[in-house]
């Protein structure tokens, strides 16, 4: 019919790969064009582009999960789900290690897309009774750890102030078995100060909102965020977005499913309360300057709630003590310097309440039985972001996720055009923007940021404030901690007890430590396969149905997708070695069925000529076979298990005669 729009018109295209032209113009207008139809996902081969829609799409409920279950990818429209089940099932038919990259930057998407994911694990993988706990379990360290770790920024009302990286554990069957969480530097400065327009963690409020009367008279609390100064300075307690109220119950309830006893839970809240008495605590001076606790009801509650001496708390915050040949002395502080201890204790204090809280949750959700199993790991870090004052927490968020860029660009643009060099395939390269220029200049030996930095803070004398602000949390935050060792609170004690205070190391520079746990994280992806979802903010000021396109095309050139669109289209979606490739499709030609007796290159190219791939669609390299489209592959794989279907039948019947 004349005038009739395509599907394609309508909908735009659900592959980059396949639209007419590469241009960055043609990408916006078909990301536009399928955002105005909440079309929010789109491929670019296997990687996931995601918009946030800022609304409730009814795309994620147990039908969708079920249509998308067992489907090859490009079989129906792009969906998270999709890229979760082809990872899942790769994992099980390959028996190998999986990690799904999840990047934006902050209120983009990336926790909503990490638990949609978790989500689709818990509820469409089999299951047992017995398993059905520890998805529970690590469905519910969701709203524990946002609680405790998520806090309300100019960027995003639910936005991650530490870094996550999960493995969900699977056993052979494919039931995940158990789970285990590393996470990543959490922005303990929020504790104390939080900018206009922002709030501290959002626990906080849950407990001073929700907790019951009886619970707030125990913790010495009085209802209502108002009467604590670390909940105030951002002067924004109330978030329309946020309901504390219910989000306090929803956290009691996690809590108990991870099970968290009682005296536990107790215990925790203790903590909490502990942080927001010690907020309150106010000193004066006295004639020379010196630090005076200006009324004591509030370091009482701290010394309760703790279990600490309140004597030896009084001394720690209005006292350094200086070791001068074998005596101590005692030397008073400024009001100042009694306040930075203060607000330092405050975030030792939380800083490690919330490493405990991580480690309980692993305890919960340990695998009973280690043996046999494959991991899918979920990367959801604090996303990228730019204020207009940006402090060292920017730092290191954006340096980590320069880092993540980097291994993008190592494993997708630049070991991918290397394999095609080292394989003997044609290839006509693409330019991109490497940015280990930015991650060297941050972290090489000797030369980078972080060396100087650490430079600066052994340097004695003059420093500059930054330098000033690390030795002062160095020198200080050591001194309570002493204190923190005796404490009678359980989870106080545990967590400062492994602190050796008498030490005279001199403890790492908390972004020394950042890096090599980047480190770290970039060795435990590398040896997985990788999964991408980048996600992209639709605009600044969270509203559903707005495409800002400058904003968009912005993201778009830095997370490099015109790069790997252009890398993917001139490419090869899929490579397996030849002797991989064989032993998996053999039995779909008689000549390699059962054995092929030859070189497994040749037996691959047997197997194909005989599958009728055309001479356009695939590539024989030095040790793999590339093949250009992933449906191809996919026809491929659906011939085996139909042929898998028939073998079985067949057996199965004669069989039956006897
Ligand atoms: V940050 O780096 O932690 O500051 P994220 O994690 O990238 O950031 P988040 O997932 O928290 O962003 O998303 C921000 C908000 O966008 C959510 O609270 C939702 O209100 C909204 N959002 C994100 N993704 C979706 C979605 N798929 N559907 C509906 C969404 N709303
Ligand atoms: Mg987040």
């Amino acid at each position: 019919m004349e005038g009739a729009l395509t599907a394609r018109d309508r909908v735009g295209i659900q592959d980059f790969v396949l639209l007419d032209e590469t241009t960055e113009a043609a990408f916006l207008s078909n990301l536009k064009k399928r955002f105005s139809k909440d079309l929010i996902y789109t491929y670019i081969g296997t990687l996931l582009v995601s918009v946030n829609p800022y609304k409730e799409l009814d795309i994620y409920n147990k039908k969708q999960m079920d249509i998308y279950m067992g489907v090859n990818f490009f079989e129906l429209p792009p969906h998270i789900y999709a890229l979760a089940d082809n990872a899942y099932h790769t994992m099980l038919t390959e028996f190998n290690n999986h990690f799904i990259l999840i990047s934006g930057e902050s209120g983009a998407g990336k926790t909503e897309a990490s638990k949609k994911i978790l989500q689709y694990y818990a509820v469409s993988c089999p299951s047992t009774t017995l398993l059905n706990t520890v998805r529970d379990k690590m469905l519910m360290s969701n709203p524990v750890l946002e609680a405790f770790g998520n806090a309300k920024t100019l960027k995003n009302d639910n936005s991650s102030r530490f870094g996550k990286y999960m493995d969900i554990q699977f056993d052979s069957q494919g039931d995940a078995v158990g789970g285990h969480i590393l996470n990543y530097l959490l922005e303990k400065s929020r504790v104390v100060h939080q900018n206009h327009g922002e709030r501290n963690f959002h626990i906080f409020y849950q407990l001073v909102e929700g907790g019951s009367d009886d619970l707030l008279h125990q913790l010495g609390l009085e209802r209502g965020c108002q009467h604590y100064n670390y909940l105030t300075q951002g002067q924004c307690p109330i978030v329309p977005s946020i309901n504390d109220k219910n989000d306090w119950k929803t956290v009691k309830n996690a809590l108990q499913i991870i099970s968290f006893n009682e005296t536990a839970t107790n215990h925790l809240f203790e903590v909490i309360a502990s942080v927001l008495h010690l907020g309150n605590v106010r000193f004066d001076s006295d004639s020379k300057g010196h630090a005076l606790l200006n009324n004591n009801t509030e370091l009482h509650w701290v010394s309760n709630l703790l279990g600490v001496d309140a004597h030896r708390l009084q001394e720690g915050l209005t006292f350094r003590k200086i070791e001068a040949k074998k005596d101590q002395v005692l030397s008073p502080f400024t009001t100042d310097h009694a306040i930075y201890a203060r607000d330092a204790l405050a975030k030792a204090i939380y800083g490690q309440t919330f490493t405990w809280l991580v480690n309980r949750i692993n305890e919960s959700m340990e695998n009973e039985d280690p043996s046999r199993k494959t991991v899918i790991g979920l990367l959801d870090i604090y996303g990228f972001e730019v204020f207009y004052v940006n402090s060292f927490e920017q730092f290191c968020i954006n340096y980590c996720n320069e880092k993540l860029q980097q291994l993008f660009i190592e494993l997708t643009l630049k070991s991918e055009q290397e394999e095609y060099e080292a394989e003997g395939i044609e290839w006509e390269p693409v330019q991109f923007f490497n940015n280990k220029i930015i991650c060297d200049l941050i972290e090489e030996k000797h030369t980078g940021i972080i060396s100087l930095l650490d430079e600066e803070c052994l340097r004695p004398g003059d420093a500059t404030d930054l330098t000033f602000l690390e030795r002062l949390e160095e020198k200080m935050g050591n001194h309570p901690h002493f204190l923190m060792c005796q404490s009678k609170n359980d989870i106080v004690k545990e967590c400062f007890s492994s602190m050796d205070p008498d030490s005279r190391r001199r403890p790492e520079t908390v972004v020394t430590q950042f890096k090599s746990s980047l480190q770290k994280l970039t060795e435990i992806l590398v040896a997985k396969e990788a999964w991408y979802i980048r996600c992209l903010k639709s605009n600044e000021s969270k509203q559903s149905g707005q495409f800002d396109e400058a904003l968009i095309r912005h993201q778009v050139k830095y997370l490099g997708l015109m790069e790997h669109l252009r890398v993917r289209r001139a490419g090869f979606a899929y490579r397996r070695k030849y002797d991989v490739f064989l032993k998996r499709y053999k039995p779909l030609c008689p000549a390699t069925w059962p054995h092929w007796r030859g070189v497994a290159a040749d037996g691959v190219e047997v197997l194909v000529q005989h599958l009728g791939y055309l001479p356009d669609e695939y590539k024989m390299g030095r040790t793999k076979i590339f093949i250009r489209h992933p449906r191809t592959l996919f026809a491929t794989e659906d011939a085996y298990e139909k042929c898998k279907h028939e073998l079985a039948t067949r057996i199965q019947a004669k069989y039956k005669g006897y």
